[in-house]
């Protein structure tokens, strides 16, 4: 059965969605907090395969993040190929050295201690995948026409938090690592103009053993305001 119907010209279908009881949506709420809650940045990377239809899903899942005007400005780059890492890796950590050495405030270095980051990013080797997320500035159409995207950071980093939470339904870790500048990363890919770098991330298995910082999360009433 057709259900579609045109307002002004424009198709709509009608939206269906279950919807639960209090009880059950506490239920459902509690249960996914505590599921989110279980996923940790991760640095030691297993450089156990992944299959690609695991990403290939993971990106599906991360694409159907709320946009501005829906113009999903984004592009995943999956990086599988050693050579391609290798380059990123060097790349990136000839930037990070002089990030650590020369550019980061000391306020920032003294930040960054709990969590013992450095310049070295044997990640970016290691992991299976890279997943380089390019934001669309604007889109280019066929003939070299440029037509606007809104709202841009905040739809990828919408997309990139679903990216995150379906790497971690998959049972897999990652990293959101931001390379600082990050304009390496156009010129290895070879990305288009209207595309800038947005976030790196490493996808794969933790390596067996792995340590996390002992983080505590902000409580409740430290990021709720209830008016
Ligand atoms: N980009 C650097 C530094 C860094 C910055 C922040 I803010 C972090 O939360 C973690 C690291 C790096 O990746 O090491």
């Amino acid at each position: 059965m057709n259900t579609e119907i045109l307002i002004d010209g424009y198709p709509f279908i009608p939206y269906t969605h279950p919807t639960y009881n209090d009880k059950e949506m506490i239920v459902r709420s509690v249960d996914f907090y505590q599921w989110l809650d279980q996923r940790r940045s991760v640095r030691d990377f297993s450089d156990k395969p992944v299959p690609l239809p695991v990403i290939e899903n993971i990106l599906r899942a991360a694409s159907t993040a709320p946009s501005g005007a829906h113009k999903q400005p984004w592009t995943f780059c999956v990086v599988k190929d050693p050579l391609v890492k290798s380059k990123i890796r060097e790349a990136a950590e000839k930037e990070e050295k002089e990030s650590y050495e020369n550019r980061m405030s000391n306020e920032w270095l003294e930040d960054l201690k709990p969590l013992q980051t450095d310049w070295k990013k044997p990640f970016l080797e290691i992991a299976p995948y890279l997943i380089v997320v390019f934001k669309k500035a604007y889109d280019l159409k066929p003939g070299n026409i440029k037509r606007n995207n809104y709202y841009v950071n905040e739809s990828v980093g919408l997309a990139c938090g679903f990216l995150l939470a379906a790497i971690h339904h998959a049972g897999l870790v990652a990293l959101t690592h931001t390379p600082s500048p990050m304009n390496f990363l156009t010129t290895l890919l070879g990305r288009p103009e209207n595309e800038r770098p947005f976030l790196l991330i490493p996808v794969g298995y933790p390596h067996e053993n792995t340590y996390v910082p002992k983080l505590e999360r902000k409580k409740l009433n430290e990021v709720m305001v209830l008016y």
